[in-house]
Formats: C-alpha cells, structure tokens, sequence
C-alpha cells in the first residue's frame, strides 16, 4: 500500500528517511522550520553531508515523490524527527518535540498514524505527544495510533543503515506496533522488534549509553596507563585477545549530538539511580582538558606564543559534523591559553572555523596535534611536515600514525594513553 507521508524535521535523521520512504513509493512531504532547507530542498539541493544523500534526494525531488513544506498537510503517517538536545544545565530540550506534535494536531484524522523517532526521555510518546494529539478531539490511540520508533543509523553510512539495521517499535498498544512495522517495512530489511513505547525509548537511550560508558572506561585505562607509565595502545590489543573483552577506543573526548547528549536524559530523570552512567559522561567529557595539559607538558610556556597545528577537528572520522566536537573545545581551551592554533580539516565546509591547508597549519608550527583520523590523514607527507615545523613533536591522539614514520623524519611521537613525560 502507498502511504502519504508527512515527516516534520528535514534535519541528519529525517531527510534520509524522508528520501527513503519516497524511494519506496510513498507520497512524502518534507516539513521544516528551517526556510533556507526548504527552500533549498525545492530546487532539490542537500546543505548536509552525507554520502549518496544529495543523488537519493534529487531523485525523489524530480519525481515529485518527496515535496517540502513549512507548515504540515493531511497525511496517512505522521513522523516527527525534530532535534532533542540538552540544555546548559543538562536537561533534555524537548521543545522540538512538542511544537512539532502542536503543528500536526490541526491535521490528524482517524485512521492516522504518528510515530516519534526522535530521541526522547522516557515516557514522552504518552507523556508530551499523547496529550497534544489529544486536542485535536481525536482519541489516543482509538482513533489515531501512536509509537516511538527510533533509528540506530550511524552518520556517514546513513543510507545502507536505514535499510539494513534492525528497529525497535514502541506501540501505544499492539495495533500501534504492527501498523508502525508496516510503514517501515517498505524499505527496512533488517528485523522489527514490537514492544511498548518506554521500552523502546528506555533502548534507544541504552544503546548509546551502553557506547559512552565503554569509551569512558577506554579513557580511564588511557589515564592509568599515563600514570604508570604504560601504553593504553598495547594493553588494550593485549586484553581484546580476551574472548570476551572488546575495549573502544580511548580518545580526545565523545562528540556527536548522540553519545554526549543522550545518557544525560536518564542522568535527568533518573540521576539518583544512574551514578555509573553520570560519572562515564564527566569521564569522557574531561577528555579535551586532559589532552590540554598533555600539550601544556610538552610545550611549557615561554616567552614568545607557540603555534600549534591541529589535523581534524570535526567529532569523528570522515564526516564534515563538527556537533558537540571535543576538538573543537579544545581547539578553544588552546585559545584562551594564548596559544596560536593553525586548523585543518578538509571535511568541513561551515565558515565558522578559518581553515588552512596542511602546509600553511605545519609551517613554523611547534606542535602537530592529529585531532581526528580522518582517511585523508592516513599518509601524511611527514618528510614535508618536519621541514615546515619549527618545533618537531607530534602528539597523536587516535594512535592513528605510524610511530616509526615520524621517528624516521627526525620528529619526536606522542599518543594519548602514555605518558608524554
Ligand atoms: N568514540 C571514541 N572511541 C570509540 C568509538 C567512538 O572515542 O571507540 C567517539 C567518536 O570519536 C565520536 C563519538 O565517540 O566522538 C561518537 O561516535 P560513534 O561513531 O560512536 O557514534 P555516533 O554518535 O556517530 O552514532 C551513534 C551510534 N550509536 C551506537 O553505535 C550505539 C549510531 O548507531 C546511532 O544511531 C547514533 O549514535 C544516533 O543517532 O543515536
């Protein structure tokens, strides 16, 4: 059956998804906010990055299947897939949520189906949407069906995951669940999972926490082994010969609008239960300091400022996302330390950081910081590099480079997780 689609938020989640139902045959109309992404989603132009999006998304613009909007319309699903950040204070923004369930509540009908995607604290499906749906007259979920379904894409595969991972669907009731199944088995290949709405939510949160709370404790043993003098690199590939171990990686800090937000809504409503989870989250959100004073050891002050070459600065590999980056706040820290900071990142296309190429970052510089392993970094003209430095230390901070390539051209190797004393 074709369904005529509406999904609020053309942002990293809802886009892709937009583009895919539209692909598979439905009728979907795109709503944002945003008029600068609606206006240019009309001449059939993507302003994120994302491999494959722009071709999927001009395909389905040209056939008429994916249509944008600022305001909502008469539709068979509803989909909200606004964003949920966290505030200062670390409470979840669920502001998104709300306004978006407020724009469709002029235009549900019975028979009508909403799905929230959107990361949420839990109970929001019943405790935010529910009772704003609820004003359109209609009961909740007699005549109209509700659930959360979440995604688990990863930025930068968005695409092949949406079609190939499994899905979590929380339904208001059963009914909910299996028509939510068959609005998404249109296109998505991997297993369905029904089950109720803070289930769902509960997992959607978990899975990301269950990612932060690893990479925390990577970044503790880095710090232990710093201490005792050890390499986190060569106790980490000793212990994951272990047949049930698997440590992540240690690193410059967790980035993203996924991992560094989400184990905070639990923290929110739940801190009093959730100690391990508040403590991993302040863990790897120390990375960027630790790092700091790294750099402060290996550049004492002096007199004149001492220029650093920062390689990478989005949250992670190979994309241009440069949300929630730890780089960027240490690029900052750095900063305000008087330090002079050189960055490169030929991912990034945002005019609010001043790039420069590798050759103007390197040249004259003291320190090359390898922020973020993007593939590009993965053969450095090391020999150029070292004529271009004024100083010769390299700290690497993905034990990304080959410690050999850079002892070879004369240059001095540091990684995060030893000691750099
Ligand atoms: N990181 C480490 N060490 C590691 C792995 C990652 O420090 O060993 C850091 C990265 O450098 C990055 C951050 O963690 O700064 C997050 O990167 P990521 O690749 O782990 O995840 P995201 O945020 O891009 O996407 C995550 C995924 N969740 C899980 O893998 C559990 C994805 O499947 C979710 O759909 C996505 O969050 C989301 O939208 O929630």
């Amino acid at each position: 059956m074709s369904h005529k689609i509406c999904i609020i938020g053309l942002g990293y989640i809802g886009l892709p998804t937009a583009a895919m139902f539209a692909k598979y045959g439905a009728h979907v109309l795109g709503v944002d906010v945003n008029t600068k992404v609606v206006e240019a989603l009309r001449c059939g132009k993507v302003i994120i990055e994302e491999p494959f999006l722009q071709e999927l998304v001009s395909e389905v613009v040209d056939a008429k299947r994916l249509q944008v909007a600022t305001t909502p319309q008469e539709a068979d699903v509803f989909i909200i897939t606004v964003p949920t950040p966290i505030l200062n204070n670390k409470n979840s923004d669920m502001s998104y949520v709300a306004a978006a369930t407020e724009a469709i509540v002029d235009y549900v009908r019975p028979g009508n189906l909403v799905i929230l995607e959107s990361t949420s604290r839990i109970g929001a499906t019943e405790e935010i949407v529910k009772p704003i749906l609820e004003k359109s007259g209609y009961r909740i979920p007699e005549d109209i069906g509700l659930g959360y379904c979440p995604e688990r894409v990863l930025p930068g595969k968005i695409l092949e995951e949406l079609v190939q991972n499994s899905r979590i669907i929380g339904g208001l009731n059963k009914d909910c669940a299996s028509r939510i199944k068959e609005v998404y088995s249109t296109f998505v290949k991997g297993e369905m999972y029904m089950t109720d709405t803070r289930t769902a939510e509960m997992c959607k949160i978990m899975e990301n926490t269950f990612r932060d709370v690893n990479i925390a404790l990577a970044n503790e043993l880095a710090l232990l082994c710093e201490k005792i003098g050890i390499n986190v690199w060569e106790v980490i590939d000793l212990c994951n010969k272990h047949p049930r171990v698997n440590f992540l990686s240690p690193g410059p800090g967790v980035g993203g609008h996924c991992l560094a937000v989400d184990p905070w809504f639990i923290v929110e409503q739940y801190g009093e239960i959730a100690k391990l989870i508040r403590t991993s989250r302040e863990m790897n959100d120390s990375m960027p300091k630790h790092v700091l004073e790294m750099i402060n050891q290996l550049l004492p002050q002096r007199q004149e400022s001492h220029k650093i070459a920062v390689l990478g600065i989005t949250y992670k590999p190979d994309i241009d996302d440069v949300r929630e980056s730890p780089i960027i706040e240490l690029v900052e820290l750095l900063e305000h330390q008087g330090f002079e900071v050189a960055l490169v990142d030929p991912y990034v296309k945002c005019e609010d950081y001043v790039l420069q190429t590798l050759e103007e970052a390197c040249k004259g510089s003291d320190l090359l910081v390898l922020g973020v392993n993007h593939s590009v970094f993965d053969d450095l003209p090391l020999k150029v590099i070292a004529e271009l430095m004024r100083g010769n230390k390299v700290l690497d901070t993905r034990h990304s480079i080959r410690e050999n390539d850079v002892v070879n051209v004369g240059l001095e190797y540091y990684v995060l997780g030893k000691s750099v004393r």
